[in-house]
């Protein structure tokens, strides 16, 4: 598997990537904003394609990348439902399992009290705790609905009884600190080893901690995945936006799809996975089309998903194309709208393909 623990020093927040090399899916879990050009990066080093982007819950500190990740990736974001994140794709509850690449799974477990919506997440033998459980310390709990007494249940009840090797991977480390274990956290946090729930929460309520800078700003940001309500209108509601030519239109779809080129687009024909649709007029498509591609004009493709079998999974990876890319940019956004995860176009349409064509022969 392919595994980073990222750290953003403005904040001390951990950020982690979760890759697996066979079906080159991957999860990214608390990603700060600032950094979202190292995440691509990181995506397109190792070909990896960005299924979900999680949080451990609505940051204080930090502003999230989910919202941009889904953006440019596609990807769904999650949060815990308690969160008050409303457009997050998933309202993650207690037990929810997150399936990705080969047979894996990542388990959530609510671990309230650092905020109501505080989750954590279990992969394989390594448990994210977002800031339910620090090295040797705990998140706070005096801002957000923090509740010490809710906090020593959930570390107590839910972490602390996980297998004492698992390692535990925190959301932030204030002292240079990268990785504990359960097993060491149980017997050595200062805050929660040996201590009783009252003990713990005296300790808690006299902490004194000054409010975290961004916390204003922050909080409500992170409940729109950290999008502006601008951008939210425009990620989440198709033709809200005034425009005023066809052309604009078009510009924001592009904004909102992804495009590849034509050498990718021959790469992966004929992969066995990729669904190729030419969403042009029949006659133009008679006149000639890619290998493979099935017809669904623009006007109608909405209504054919139910009976085009190509389309029928929402996260097959399609690639659309008209002449020249206006309709497919259309076409790719509206199912992007419908949650189709995977939709892409190629950059300069049909006439591309051609050009390529017949610069090659
Ligand atoms: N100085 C930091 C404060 C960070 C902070 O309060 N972090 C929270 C997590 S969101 C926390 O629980 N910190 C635990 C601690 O400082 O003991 C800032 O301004 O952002
Ligand atoms: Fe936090």
């Amino acid at each position: 598997m392919i595994f980073r623990q990222l750290f953003d020093p403005e904040s001390s927040t951990y950020t982690y990537l979760i890759g697996d090399p066979a079906t080159k899916e991957a999860v990214f879990i608390d990603p700060v904003n600032t950094r979202v050009d190292e995440y691509l990066n990181l995506l397109n080093k190792y070909n990896l394609k960005l299924k979900y982007s999680l949080e451990t819950h609505a940051h204080a500190d930090h502003i999230t990348a989910s919202g941009l990740l889904r953006q440019h990736t596609g990807a769904k974001t999650g949060i815990g439902q308690a969160c008050g994140a409303q457009y997050a794709d998933y309202q993650l509850k207690d037990g929810v399992v997150l399936a990705f690449g080969q047979g894996e799974e990542i388990k959530v477990l609510a671990t309230p009290g650092h905020t109501p919506g505080s989750i954590s997440y279990l992969w394989r033998d390594r448990v994210f705790t977002g800031d339910a459980l620090l090295i040797n310390g705990c998140g706070r709990t005096d801002f957000q609905g923090g509740d010490p007494g809710t906090l020593y249940d959930s570390v107590t009840q839910k972490l602390f009884t996980l297998p004492g090797e698992t390692i535990v991977y925190p959301g932030h480390d204030y002292n240079g600190r990268w990785v504990s274990s359960v097993e060491q956290e149980r017997t050595g946090n200062g805050r929660l080893a040996g201590k009783t729930r009252a003990e713990f929460i005296e300790i808690m309520n006299n902490l004194n901690l000054p409010k975290p800078r961004l916390i204003d700003e922050a909080v409500p940001a992170n409940r729109r995945c950290g999008l502006t309500e601008e951008e939210i209108r425009q990620d989440t509601m198709m033709g809200e936006k005034r425009v005023s030519t066809p052309q604009d239109l078009v510009q924001e779809a592009r904004k909102q799809v992804r495009e590849i080129d034509v050498a990718t687009v021959k790469q992966r024909l004929g992969d066995g996975k990729t669904a190729i649709i030419d969403v042009r007029e029949p006659e133009e498509f008679a006149a000639g089309h890619l290998p493979g591609a099935i017809n669904v004009p623009r006007g109608v493709l909405e209504f054919r998903l139910g009976n085009t079998a190509e389309l029928a999974d929402p996260n097959i990876p399609i690639i659309l194309y008209c002449q020249t890319g206006g309709r497919a940019a259309l076409a790719a956004w509206s199912l992007k709208c419908l949650g189709y995860t995977d939709a892409t176009l190629i950059a300069g349409g049909y006439d591309a393909w051609r050009a390529a064509k017949q610069n090659a022969d």
